[in-house]
């Protein structure tokens, strides 16, 4: 098939996916166009089989407002067109799915007979935080059912969507997934001692994009009540608006010497692989990729029962899950996890088999495959794929 992948750059879950599926679908040796403001970050070296289109935005003095949706639609009907398109997959509702509705309008006014489907995959806060905001729901509910197809990434984001957006479409439930042989502990013994030094200190972790849904706050202050029992160190991975917020608290705190912040990083493996412990008390999670990442180099998550992570974790048995509000928990489970070496690798191979089981591209993949055939075959039944 010939696929045309819309996807956001910046760090985040839905541009990490959509991109990782870009990549195993060219690998399974279909065409696929990946259309972004800016490369991807986990776009990685070239590979056959895939293209990048970067979408510009002309700035115009006279407007402040950058005119993206516009954009956007003119690249997705240029590639639509230029590549001979079967698929438009727009990731994340909030503008991608209006901006593929309009590119099809406009690819149907001049030739309807090489209409590309358009599949939009909601990710979570185009739902959650966006999506069901008045200034916007309206038109994302039209997008989304004006779509031939929708993916969710969760049961839970299926729920809260028909019940923020009332949308007349089906909703398909494909989850998240990881390069299950790719994603791996690695020895990162150099990592470690550049960074922490001492070889028997315990290590916490948290990876996000620091916005206020993350409450990395809470993350310092489960990690001050787990180093009055268990003295460890944090790193802190990522940025965002809430950074400053983070910084200061550790540094009232009096943390500063325990708690690295390491910015964004593309390359978490290393991080990951000298870690004990990942912390994410998010008060919204769609899904969790995050902790998939943590989970699939055995380390051990405690996170917040929210969204779609008990579909991800259950508790107790391959990470640990507790109110948002319950930190005292979740300190509880981390110094646990930091002081029973053989509860920490019981859980870390339990989630590592987790991610094996139900998580792995090799299974998941076909999955968008049989739904792209099944969405084309509904859409033109007699063309087929060209
Ligand atoms: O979590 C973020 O900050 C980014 C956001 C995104 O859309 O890029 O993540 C959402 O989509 C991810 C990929 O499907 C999910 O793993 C995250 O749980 C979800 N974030 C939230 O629901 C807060």
């Amino acid at each position: 098939m010939r696929i045309g992948i819309v996807c956001y750059a910046s760090v985040g879950g839905s541009g990490i996916i959509a991109t990782e599926l870009g990549k195993m679908l060219a690998a399974r040796g279909h065409d696929v166009h990946i259309l972004s403001s800016d490369t991807p970050f986990r776009l990685g070296e070239y590979q056959p089989g895939l293209t990048f289109h970067r979408v510009e935005t002309p700035s115009y003095p006279l407007f402040r407002e950058p005119q993206y949706l516009l954009s956007l639609a003119t690249k997705i009907v240029q590639v639509a067109r230029n590549e001979r398109l079967d698929v438009v997959h727009a990731h994340y509702a909030v503008p991608h799915a209006t901006a593929a509705y309009l590119a099809r309008q406009i690819l149907a006014s001049t030739d309807s007979s090489r209409l590309p489907v358009v599949i939009t995959t909601l990710h979570g806060t185009d739902i959650t935080l966006l999506g069901n905001d008045r200034s916007y729901s309206e038109t994302v509910a039209f997008s989304i059912e004006q779509s031939d197809g929708v993916t969710a990434v969760s049961e839970s984001l299926k729920a809260d969507t028909i019940r923020e957006l009332a949308p007349k479409k089906d909703i398909r439930v494909i989850p998240n997934f990881l390069d299950c042989a790719a994603h791996r502990r690695v020895d990162a013994g150099p990592v470690r001692d550049r960074l922490i030094g001492d070889p028997a200190a315990k290590v916490l972790i948290h990876v996000s994009n620091f916005r206020p849904v993350k409450r990395v706050t809470a993350v310092v202050k489960v990690f001050e009540r787990v180093c009055r029992q268990a003295p460890a160190h944090l790193l802190m991975v990522g940025g965002g608006p809430d950074l400053d917020k983070a910084t200061r608290l550790v540094g009232e705190l009096g943390l500063a010497d325990r708690v690295h912040f390491l910015g964004e990083q593309d390359q978490v493996l290393p991080l990951l692989s000298i870690s004990d412990v990942f912390l994410l008390p998010s008060a919204q999670e769609s899904f969790g990729l995050a902790a998939l990442e943590a989970m699939a180099c055995k380390v051990p998550v405690v996170a917040s029962r929210v969204g779609g992570l008990p579909e991800v974790i259950e508790h107790g048995r391959d990470g640990f899950l507790y109110a948002p509000d319950d930190l005292e928990g979740m300190a509880q489970s981390a110094v646990a996890l930091l002081t029973d070496r053989g509860l920490n690798q019981r859980i870390g191979d339990a989630a590592r088999q987790t991610v094996k089981a139900k998580f792995c591209g090799e299974n998941i993949v076909p999955r968008y495959e049989a739904y792209y055939e099944e969405t084309l075959a509904r859409s033109r039944p007699s063309a087929g794929v060209r």
